[in-house]
């Protein structure tokens, strides 16, 4: 099989990578897109073996998320509805950068020895979606004649169908829809496990139905804007509003960077990221009155940030800011239902200091009930998510906005048969769990979480805000030759590569009064980041300056 295939897909000629390895990255291949026509028809062969290892389906999302609109990528949802496991990422950024035809073959069948006796009598269906990308369409299909080469037995590529007599290799393709739509249609197929994708209005409908239980009686009418970063959000967002409309829930999402129009001003001066990271009002702000509420998706609709405006200042909710309302919202619930489950808080490294305070204080206040801790990981939500799976309940956020809660099934079942005898703080807590997306961040799913915590729980934008205060901190971004030869500690707190890079930032850090700073490569652009924290926003800069220009070792 292997010969055939790497011959299959060999026959589209070698990766356009100018020289380049690509890698598997923080959250999938990221490129320009005009380098990425082979990876993609290399990540659909990749997504079918894998439904085809597993029995079950998985899917793909064609998108470069937060990277602007010139740049693409994909992103491989596994069969559990999330991220691709590890060993997986390793093999697909094998296969990608692979030239020859002996080494594909033999990286096949080195890394799967197994592979036709785990396929046997099973066929790939994959779960296509893709952003509104200019790149977009064309490398979707690109991914779909992948993932069918997989399937093509006049070929000779399936070996393993002379036996099975399946059906090859299938595409369900969802047209333009966000990244944890995705996620979700993967892990409800997989959990009703009849071979179908659910439609869509599913995934709405379970919205509505949660909400429905969190508001009860509760008579509302709350309003956010909601600036789509000029990507697939607006999309999601118009159906959300058609269907909380129909179930006659008080909520309303009034989206604008909608994304009509020139396709290049995707996530441009706009968006989560943009919002995050400037703190700046993004463009094509709607005129409001004082109190309105605002939020920016990115252009997947995974991550989201809350804001308001303060004399015509933004004052930013992050995705830190998201966790701790929900942190406390959960550890009260759990308090009344006296359920006894563990909750842990899980952030990155550039969760802010005072962040990482507050969460440990809700904790150490309601511990007579909630075991739980904070724990710091690599960036990315693969990182938080396996994390968070070590706890009854799992509250994870970067402070980009990514991030999402997760129950256990254990967990689950114990909130389920508390909440059947008829205990009020179990029934949230289940309904709360039904709403949130349960394979991966979702701005969607967490912005109306968001939305239901305030408002069942009385709080205003301005009292959240005022949870705690943020250390003055900084972002900024280094260009160097190869950005991958910095190594950092599995945290991403210290770089151990190069040495001298790691004595520098400390030396930098000790002069300053509260001053905490990493440096880390991206793993989406070609970039090293540089966060500082200090006592003071001048200080945080000028440590963020000092590290960057720092940043001139040789080897970089
Ligand atoms: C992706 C990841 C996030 C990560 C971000 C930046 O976001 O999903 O977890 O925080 O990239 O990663 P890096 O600093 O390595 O470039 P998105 O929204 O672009 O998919």
């Amino acid at each position: 099989m292997s010969k055939a295939l790497a011959s299959a897909i060999l026959q589209k000629g070698p990766p356009a990578l100018s020289g380049k390895t690509i890698t598997y990255g923080t959250a999938g291949f990221r490129a320009n897109a005009d380098m990425l026509e082979c990876v993609m028809f290399r990540v659909g062969v990749v997504a079918a073996l894998r439904s085809l290892q597993t029995h079950k389906m998985v899917g793909v999302m064609v998108t470069a998320s937060h990277n602007p609109a010139a740049d693409n990528g994909s992103k491989i949802v596994d069969q559990d509805g999330g991220m691709l496991v590890h060993e997986w990422e390793v093999f697909a950024t094998r296969l990608a950068n692979s030239t020859d035809e002996a080494d594909m073959s033999s990286t096949i069948d080195s890394f799967y020895p197994d592979f036709n006796s785990q396929a046997a009598g099973g066929s790939a269906t994959v779960v296509l979606g893709r952003d509104t990308r200019v790149s977009s369409p064309k490398l979707a299909e690109l991914v779909k004649q992948g993932i069918l080469t997989c399937g093509d037995r006049g070929g000779g590529v399936c070996r393993w169908h002379d036996t099975c007599g399946g059906e090859g290799a299938k595409v369900v393709d969802l047209g333009i829809v966000t990244t944890p739509q995705v996620h979700w249609a993967v892990l409800r197929a997989n959990q009703k496990g009849d071979g179908q994708v659910p439609p869509l209005q599913g995934y709405y409908e379970e919205h509505a139905q949660a909400l429905k239980v969190l508001l009860g009686s509760k008579q509302t009418n709350v309003k956010f804007h909601v600036d789509c970063a000029n990507g697939v959000g607006a999309k999601a967002v118009e159906e959300m509003n058609k269907t909380l409309s129909e179930h006659s829930i008080g909520f309303s999402l009034v989206p604008f960077n909608v994304g009509d129009g020139d396709p290049e001003l995707l996530n441009e001066g706009c968006g989560a990221e943009h919002v995050q990271k400037s703190r700046k009002l993004p463009s094509g702000v709607p005129a409001s009155g004082g109190n309105d509420k605002f939020a920016s998706f990115d252009g997947d609709a995974d991550r989201v940030v809350v804001w308001y405006k303060k004399d015509s200042n933004l004052v930013l909710l992050d995705g830190d800011k998201i966790a701790a309302l929900f942190s406390v919202y959960l550890c009260h619930l759990l308090d009344a239902s006296k359920l006894k489950l563990s909750l842990g808080i899980v952030q990155t490294a550039y969760a802010n200091g005072s962040s990482t305070s507050f969460m440990s204080s809700v904790l150490a206040k309601h511990k007579e009930n909630v075991t739980g801790e904070v724990s710091c990981v690599a960036t990315g939500v693969k990182h938080l998510h396996h994390q968070a799976l070590h706890y009854d309940i799992g509250v994870y956020f970067e402070a980009n906005g990514h991030g999402t809660v997760i129950f256990s099934d254990s967990a689950r079942s114990k909130i389920e048969e508390r909440s059947r005898g008829g205990d009020a703080a179990a029934q949230t807590l289940h309904a709360f769990a039904s709403l949130i997306n349960p394979a991966i961040g979702d701005a969607l799913s967490d912005l109306l979480a968001v939305m239901v915590v305030l408002e069942v729980e009385g709080i205003s934008l301005e009292q959240w805000a005022g949870y705690y205060e943020d250390l003055p901190s900084i972002m900024t971004k280094v260009l160097v030759k190869d950005r991958n030869a910095i190594k950092t500690t599995k945290d991403e707190q210290r770089v151990t590569e190069p040495k001298e890079l790691q004595d520098a930032v400390d030396a930098a850090v000790s002069k300053v009064e509260q001053g905490r700073c990493f440096v880390r490569p991206s793993g989406t652009e070609d970039c090293v980041r540089v966060y500082a924290e200090a006592g003071k926003q001048e200080t945080a800069n000028k440590l963020a300056e000092d590290v960057g220009t720092d940043i001139t070792f040789p080897s970089l």
